[in-house]
């Protein structure tokens, strides 16, 4: 946003809490921490010259190397000297007779703006657990989100994980060769299927090279802007035989990834064809897993792909290492964490190390930790009280001159995030640069037009199975926080909806 901020002659200044550049690749050095979309697709596309020259080692990329790519992106387009590093934005309150945004920083610093830019991130709130005692815990803890910049010796040591989400999934295998002792804390069994991580192939990585456009135009037709090279088989699970299924799930697991849940068309669409998933994978579960009590633990019962499906590598198999034990909180509850380690079902465990692999306040965290208000005080706190509101995802009535980067109601979350912070941005320049031709200073979301993307985002998920499980998606594991689905299904038909509002003169906000 601020090289595209600077091409179009705007002055912009970006404010960033951590030290350097990266985001969620900054933060979440946990070991093992890794993407999930193909490394050659989880990259800018703005720069051909950046996408041609860059060279990614392994399909998909580990953390380190997704950082050392953003502090390439940083330093080769000149942009640290517009950042100011270490500093958290506080406050932002729109002052409607200058028609400018004030905002206060954690320096204590207070400056205006005609547009603020929220480029604050889906999961970038870490989530700690509402546990009695956590800080009398005597020993190390890390959350995977805010992990040190050092690197964190398990060697030799009783370590506790606790949550078994993505991150845990990733760091759990490496831990366990490290640690003397692994514990797991579960309160729900995940889905996950193998990486099948490797070297990335240079002959595939030419043949992308030689049409990237071509390969980008493609997997912005996608569903979730990613995977062209394998992509969602159309079919009903229900049109083919039971071994015809089982052979195309096995293909898929054999391909490994994310692409698993493109096995077949309707996967979430359809309660029967998601049972034969989920049966497929509790399977894979009971082969590989070989105490038959921790098999059944580990293995889940709700609709498979509802919370975000897990890509690991090793993770059920490093249950069959003597050193590693798995808790089932919903047979043990956990009761509180104590100076010696965590209690659970009356039970003491004692620990060295406790991971807290506990997520984040997905996707309104780290906005609603900002105060900021819009006209007439409003604030966004209150508006967002019983869920996020929001026009495209984009901007929010009474909010002139906010633009959200990935907003609750965009597509987000359930596509490839690089792909779709590259549309924002975008979306937004041409807007800016738009308003300036039209000499216009002011633009502000109309309530009709929110209120009906409201509607439209929820019709779009309630025909789908996503709403029938406790997922981030929904808020739902942040206690107290509204159950409302927030990222919008299907990437091609937004593109399209935000191309219309552009090219009709930025239909259903309100313009002066
Ligand atoms: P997730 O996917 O939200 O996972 C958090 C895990 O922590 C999950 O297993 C939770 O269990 C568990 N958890 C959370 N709070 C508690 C408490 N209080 N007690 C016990 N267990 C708890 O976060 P991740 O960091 O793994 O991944 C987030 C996203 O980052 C991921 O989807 C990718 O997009 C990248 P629950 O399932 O709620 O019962």
């Amino acid at each position: 946003m601020l090289h595209k901020a600077r091409s179009l002659g705007l002055r912009a200044r970006v404010f960033e809490a951590g030290s350097g550049v990266g985001g969620t690749w900054y933060w979440n050095r946990y070991p093992g921490a890794r993407c999930d979309v193909d490394s050659l697709e989880y990259s800018y596309q703005f720069d051909e010259a950046l996408q041609q020259e860059w060279k990614w080692s392994e399909r998909y990329a580990p953390q380190p190397e997704i950082l050392r790519y953003a502090e390439h992106v940083a330093e080769r387009f000149g942009l640290k000297g517009g950042i100011q590093f270490n500093t958290r934005v506080e406050k932002a309150a729109y002052d409607e007779a200058m028609g400018r945004w004030n905002v206060a920083t954690s320096d204590g610093a207070q400056m205006s703006a005609q547009f603020l830019i929220l480029a604050t991130g889906c999961l970038s709130s870490a989530k700690l657990p509402e546990i009695e005692g956590r800080e009398r815990f005597a020993g190390e803890s890390y959350h995977t989100g805010r992990w040190p910049h050092h690197a964190v010796d398990f060697g030799g040591k009783r370590v506790g994980v606790i949550g078994t989400g993505s991150s845990a999934i990733q760091s759990i295998p490496l831990i366990a060769r490290e640690a003397k002792s692994l514990t797991v804390f579960q309160r729900t069994p995940t889905y996950t299927v193998p990486a099948r991580n490797r070297p990335l192939d240079p002959a595939y990585e030419a043949r992308v090279k030689s049409d990237y456009a071509g390969f980008r135009a493609r997997n912005s037709r996608m569903p979730n802007a990613f995977g062209s090279d394998f992509p969602r088989n159309e079919a009903s699970a229900l049109s083919v035989d039971a071994g015809n299924r089982r052979r195309a799930f096995e293909e898929r697991w054999r391909h490994g990834g994310l692409p698993f849940m493109g096995t077949f068309g309707d996967l979430l669409l359809n309660g029967e064809a998601n049972a034969a998933a989920a049966e497929f994978v509790r399977g894979k579960i009971q082969e590989i897993v070989r105490d038959p009590a921790t098999a059944a633990r580990l293995t889940p019962r709700q609709t498979i792909g509802c919370k975000r499906l897990c890509v690991d590598t090793d993770y059920y198999a490093t249950f069959n290492r003597a050193n590693v034990r798995l808790v089932d909180l919903r047979e043990s509850p956990l009761e509180a964490i104590t100076p010696a380690g965590v209690r659970s079902g009356g039970m003491e465990h004692a620990f060295d190390c406790l991971v807290f692999a506990t997520g984040f306040d997905a996707m309104t965290g780290s906005l609603m930790a900002i105060d900021i208000r819009g006209r007439a005080g409003l604030a966004l706190r209150d508006k967002w009280r019983d869920g996020p509101r929001s026009y495209l995802g984009l901007g929010s009535a009474g909010f002139p001159n906010l633009f959200i980067i990935t907003g609750p109601g965009s597509p987000s979350v359930l596509t490839n995030m690089m792909v779709s912070i590259e549309q924002h941005v975008n979306w937004i320049a041409g807007c800016l640069d738009w308003m300036r031709s039209q000499r216009h200073s002011r633009i502000e979301a109309s309530a009709q037009a929110e209120n009906a993307w409201g509607r439209h985002v929820n019709e779009v998920a309630d025909r789908t199975l996503f709403p029938t499980c406790n997922s981030w998606y929904l808020g739902a594991n942040v206690p107290g926080k509204p159950r409302v689905f927030m990222p919008l299904l299907g990437f091609p038909p937004y593109v399209e909806k935000c191309n219309e509002v552009a090219a009709r003169g930025y239909e259903g906000f309100a313009l002066s």
